[in-house]
């Protein structure tokens, strides 16, 4: 920080974070190193944010291991080694503990501890924190770590309460083992996580029922062990490496083909399906259209249905596991035998959309209008109130006594300023926010990109003795404007998902995700910072110490 102007502190913290997961822990470490303080809260008895919840067996992240974690520090990125291409959640687990440990971050971080209301005081240009064990705390900056996908959704299915069996969420997985052998399992959702659960509870389930909305397009992941010397490659250019991941669409350092598919034969593109299906390789980057035109969507989609029908050896089971939406305009899922799951004589298949809806949940099991499934266990792997969920369950409480969730229900959509900040509540920054690139990057990389800016801006406020930063009100229509266009433009829009709301009875739709690639909107973040914070309101104190 620079000695010569330092601000009269008149709060506990400089900065109070929420959530103890990748995004927290790097704000944390990043403000320690300006020399300011902070205290982050995460609801937990550890870190690990979605890492600490999401435990259910078969759990896996499917962004490349050795893309999955922290780039800004050599010392982080060579002393870890990780064991397979895509890593299991045990294992990132144990990556995050190894950075709070290696980071020395615990003593900043209370756990077991949610943040209840914070309120900024428009006098004093200070935010006031209260927290589930009664504490008060003050601190110039609120910034939120706890990402898009922590607020757990259980749909409202009548009669849960009356349920004897055992029932889980999958993003609230417990401790303990639990135990399947033996049982009937019901797994309600197949989204990434039921497809990566599923296999697994199959393997020891007695009976395995799958209740299906929305069949899911997935590929192979391939994973495997991952070599040595292609690790020790990548550790020795960290820099590169870096880079690369900063200045790709993706996050992830993939050269994407410039060709369209209907460039190709359709012999040429199925050799390449085949070699994409058969190594575990994206399918994104084969093409430059995927996302943005039908016909070269409908090619891919249709390779997929092709394969289900392959894998899979019963022909009605195989066609309701068939999508008939666009490929990849919902999360794409990269699974470990998924579809040949479903050739095992203890799984059953049932489509809830349009042959048997679920009509309540029993004291024995579920019932769907053709009847009555009996199970010991149920699991929702139903997903989450998605990129806003976990920014409005709490009071959250700007200018004029405004609270965030009355701010988007009365300017009737979601709306903030790079997904960053957000007019009405200064000083508050939201790491990977609606309206940014988010969930559709590599989201590590995204928290580095959005933690270096956020830490850049306070910098700088500290150095200009600033004592308030807020996003204008037409910057923020501006972006938000933006966000939707560049949202029309592709494919995405055209289906029902998280990503648009959908998923939650009642939630207003829109897509709150920036789709121009993260290295364009690392461009326009940096303009923004570069120009003076153009779009933001800036308070400078009037009773400076130089
Ligand atoms: O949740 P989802 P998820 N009755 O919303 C169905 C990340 N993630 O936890 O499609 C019946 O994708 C719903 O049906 P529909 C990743 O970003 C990453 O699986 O809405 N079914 C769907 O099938 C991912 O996208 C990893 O019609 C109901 C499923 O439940 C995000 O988390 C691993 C229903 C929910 O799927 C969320 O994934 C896991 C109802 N009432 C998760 N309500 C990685 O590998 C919902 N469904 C990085």
């Amino acid at each position: 920080m620079n000695n010569k102007k330092q601000r009269d502190k008149k709060t506990d913290f400089d900065a109070v974070i929420t959530g103890a997961g990748f995004a927290g822990l790097y704000m944390l470490h990043s403000l320690r190193e300006q020399g300011l303080t902070a205290r982050v809260y995460d609801t937990a008895d550890n870190v690990g944010g979605v890492w600490y919840w999401n435990r259910y067996p078969g759990a896996h992240c499917d962004s490349e291991a050795v893309y999955y974690g922290f780039t800004f520090s050599e010392e982080l990125y060579k002393g870890w080694t990780w064991s397979k291409r895509y890593a299991p959640q045990p294992e990132i687990l144990d990556y995050l503990n190894y950075v709070a440990d290696t980071l020395d971050l615990r003593k900043d971080i209370k756990f077991n501890t949610r943040v209840n209301t914070a309120e900024f005081d428009e006098e004093k240009n200070i935010w006031r924190i209260e927290t589930s064990n009664g504490s008060v705390v003050t601190a110039k900056y609120f910034i939120s770590g706890v990402g898009c996908l922590s607020a757990s959704n259980v749909p409202n299915i009548k009669g849960l309460a009356e349920f004897k069996g055992e029932w889980y969420h999958t993003g609230r997985w417990p401790h303990t083992k639990v135990d399947f052998t033996g049982k009937r399992v019901g797994v309600i959702g197949t989204g990434s996580s039921g497809m990566q659960l599923i296999p697994e509870v199959a393997k020891t389930a007695d009976h395995l029922t799958v209740f299906q909305r929305t069949p899911q397009y997935t590929t192979p992941a391939g994973n495997r062990p991952l070599e040595k010397e292609y690790v020790d490659e990548l550790k020795a250019n960290l820099q590169q490496l870096r880079n690369d991941m900063l200045s790709s669409p993706s996050g992830q350092p993939f050269k994407r083909s410039p060709l369209s598919v209907l460039d190709d034969t359709p012999e040429a593109q199925n050799k390449k399906f085949e070699e994409a299906w058969e190594k575990g390789l994206p399918f994104f980057p084969l093409y430059n259209d995927i996302l943005t035109n039908e016909k070269s969507n409908e090619i891919v989609a249709e390779f997929v249905r092709k394969k289900i029908g392959e894998v899979v050896k019963d022909q009605d089971t195989a066609k309701k596991l068939m999508p008939n939406y666009y490929f990849g305009t919902k999360r794409p899922v990269r699974d470990s035998y998924y579809y040949e799951t479903f050739n095992r004589e203890n799984v059953s298949l049932v489509d809830v959309k349009y042959e048997e809806p679920i009509q309540e949940i029993t004291e024995n099991g579920v019932r769907t209008k053709k009847g009555e499934y009996e199970l010991d266990m149920i699991i929702f792997a139903t997903g989450y109130d998605a990129m806003t969920g976990s920014l409005i369950k709490f009071d959250l409480i700007g200018k004029d006594g405004i609270t965030l969730k009355e701010k988007w229900e009365n300017g009737a959509s979601v709306s903030t300023y790079l997904g960053i900040a957000h007019a009405g509540f200064p000083n508050f920054f939201t790491i990977t926010g609606p309206e940014s690139p988010s969930v559709i990057t590599n989201v590590p990389t995204a928290i580095e990109q959005h933690v270096e800016w956020i830490s850049k801006c306070i910098q700088y406020m500290e150095d200009n003795l600033i004592e308030a930063i807020e996003a204008d009100s037409e910057a923020e229509k501006g972006w938000s404007a933006h966000c939707r266009e560049m949202a029309e433009s592709t494919l995405y829009v055209k289906t029902e998902s998280w990503y648009t709301g959908a998923n939650i009875e009642g939630k207003p739709r829109g897509f709150l995700i920036y789709v121009g690639g993260l290295n364009n909107y690392k461009k326009i973040c940096d303009e923004v910072a570069e120009n003076g914070y153009k779009g933001f309101s800036i308070k400078t104190s009037s009773h400076t110490t130089v």
